[in-house]
């Protein structure tokens, strides 16, 4: 249910069940997860960009499997889709969301949980939880405010309402709006330049700002002091200085 290539030391992971708009099954929970996984020590890989096949980004949760009203929906969370979330935050290098379509639900949840969203104008974010009934999960609790703040984040789950790409991108919900004609040429594009940048710098910032976004003032200075000295030790640092005094453009190589 998803397909896994790199190409110009990009991971694409494409989410593969169009005909149900890329709803979520555990086997598909658990193909992210491992993908992730293999993408993180894969060396050659400098940037992962996630996408969905035809014309949905993901639905969220496969609805047909849990029609029948006998969901254990606390296992389902912690079994399936919470250890695929963690894995986006332990997964050190840059991700990307290439929202093609609709994100809804889990859906949405999981573009959140990437660190970079990229949208097609034909695209759509939909906090769907609140038209069954349910809880914004898979992160939705945790990111959707500290993206939008509180207020925007309260009434994107409770109304449930679709939020069109370009509204996302005045919330600040996606970084980037493309047309729908060259979305992926674009989205590769992007990719192309995160993995050409110092990929473990990016690791980095990436855990550091995450971490500082739950520890106070001092805590976080004491981890960009500690973050430093692992970054510092870098042959792209040695790399950056070199070129800016030489005053040529950086070849990072990603060590
Ligand atoms: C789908 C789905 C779908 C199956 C579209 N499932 N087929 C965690 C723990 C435990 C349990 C529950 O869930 C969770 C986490 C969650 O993610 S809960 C939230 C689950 N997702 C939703 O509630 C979203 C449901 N879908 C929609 O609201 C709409 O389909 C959206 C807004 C995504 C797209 O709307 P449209 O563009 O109007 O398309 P459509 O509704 O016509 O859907 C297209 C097809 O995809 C259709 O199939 P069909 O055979 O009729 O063409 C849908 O049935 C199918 N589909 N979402 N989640």
């Amino acid at each position: 249910t998803i397909l896994y290539e790199v190409t110009d030391g990009i991971a694409v992971l494409t989410m593969n069940r169009p005909d149900k708009f890329n709803a979520f099954t555990a086997k598909m929970n658990k193909e992210i997860t491992d993908a992730l996984k293999q993408a993180q020590k894969d060396s050659e890989v400098r940037c992962i960009l996630l996408t969905g096949a035809g014309r949905a980004f993901n639905a969220g949760q496969d609805l047909g499997e849990v029609s029948d009203g006998n969901v254990d929906f606390g296992g389902f969370l912690r079994d399936r889709y919470n250890p695929m979330i963690l894995q986006f935050r332990k997964t050190e290098k840059p991700i990307i969301a290439a929202i093609n379509g609709v994100a809804a639900g889990a859906g949405m949840s999981i573009a959140l949980a990437c660190d970079i969203r990229l949208a097609s104008d034909k695209a759509s974010l939909v906090n769907a939880f609140v038209n069954i009934g349910l809880v914004p999960d898979s992160g939705g609790c945790y990111f959707l405010p500290r993206i939008v703040g509180i207020g925007k984040a309260l009434e994107l789950a409770m109304t449930g309402e679709k939020v069109p790409a370009e509204e996302a991108l005045r919330l600040g919900l996606v970084n980037q709006v493309y047309p729908a004609e060259r979305f992926m040429e674009e989205a590769m594009a992007y990719a192309r330049k995160l993995a050409s940048l110092p990929t473990r710098g990016i690791g980095l910032i990436k855990r550091t700002m995450y971490k500082g976004m739950d520890m106070d003032l001092e805590q976080t200075l004491e981890y960009e002091a500690y973050a430093q000295e692992v970054a510092g030790s870098t042959e792209d640092y040695q790399e950056g200085v070199r070129a800016f005094m030489e005053k040529r453009a950086p070849r990072f190589t990603g060590r």
